[in-house]
């Protein structure tokens, strides 16, 4: 039981799924994924603690989430290699890093990602590039050049990052988006994450991941036909 291999109940799409997964990779754990289908989502899964939403980590009995908590938690229990930098302040301003990646950047791509009524993509792609310059501003702020958020390997934020810019292949194949030319440290540290061994190992095949957000977004023109808001995001 002490032993048992963790699980992590997850869904492709779900970038806050993949943020654990690359944790996990990153510290050489083996872990179980159960995929969950978010549309049809079977009753015995919304009755876990996570109220029904992923990820969700199962190990010995426990059942921990969010996404941060996971990583934090995947942290302290296997403390090698450090996904969380040395220094106390580094720490602190990785922690700051991702609770203002959690209201900013991930939000807003989300959106982007899902929309269906076009009547809302010029607002959206705004609120994204606006996302994205006050990314490449806090890079520039920290002295970033190229490489990871922190060090010579991959981190907590480069772990947290990493599965939107996976993800952004929805945004090119769906709207023809892609990071503006002239935000070069963004497009440098998402060269460096997709060229991560954890990130490509733990990222889903990028047709499977595609056909995925189409199913979603097919229920979500249905809804929207019919007069419905369906939230994809936090804060919507
Ligand atoms: N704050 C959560 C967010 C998780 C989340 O939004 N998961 C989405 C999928 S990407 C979900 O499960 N949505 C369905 C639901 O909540 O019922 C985390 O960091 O784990």
């Amino acid at each position: 039981m002490d032993n048992e291999r963790p699980v992590l109940y997850r869904a492709i799409t779900c970038n806050f799924c993949h943020r654990s997964e690359i944790a996990f990779a990153a510290k050489g754990i083996e872990i179980e994924t159960i995929d969950i289908d978010l549309v049809r989502r079977p009753e015995w899964y919304g009755a876990k603690a996570s109220g029904g939403s992923v990820p969700l980590l199962e190990w010995n009995g426990h059942e921990i989430h969010p996404s941060t908590v996971i990583n934090e938690f995947v942290e302290e229990n296997w403390p090698e290699p450090a996904l969380f930098p040395d220094d106390p302040f580094e720490r602190a301003a990785a922690r700051s890093w991702i609770e203002w990646f959690n209201d900013g950047p991930c939000p807003a791509y989300e959106r982007r990602l899902m929309n269906v009524r076009p009547e809302r993509d010029e607002m959206l792609n705004d609120a994204l590039v606006g996302a994205l310059e006050e990314m490449e501003a806090k890079l520039t702020a920290r002295g970033y050049e190229s490489g990871y958020w922190h060090g010579d390997r991959l981190g907590v934020v480069d772990a947290t990052t990493a599965p939107m810019f996976v993800r952004f292949a929805g945004l090119w194949h769906f709207h023809g988006f892609d990071i503006p030319a002239d935000l070069g440290r963004v497009r440098s540290w998402r060269d460096a994450l997709l060229a991560d061994p954890h990130v490509r190992n733990t990222s889903p095949d990028e047709d499977t991941l595609l056909a995925a957000y189409e199913g979603y977004r097919k229920v979500l023109t249905r809804a929207a036909e019919a007069g419905i808001e369906v939230p994809v995001a936090k804060g919507d």
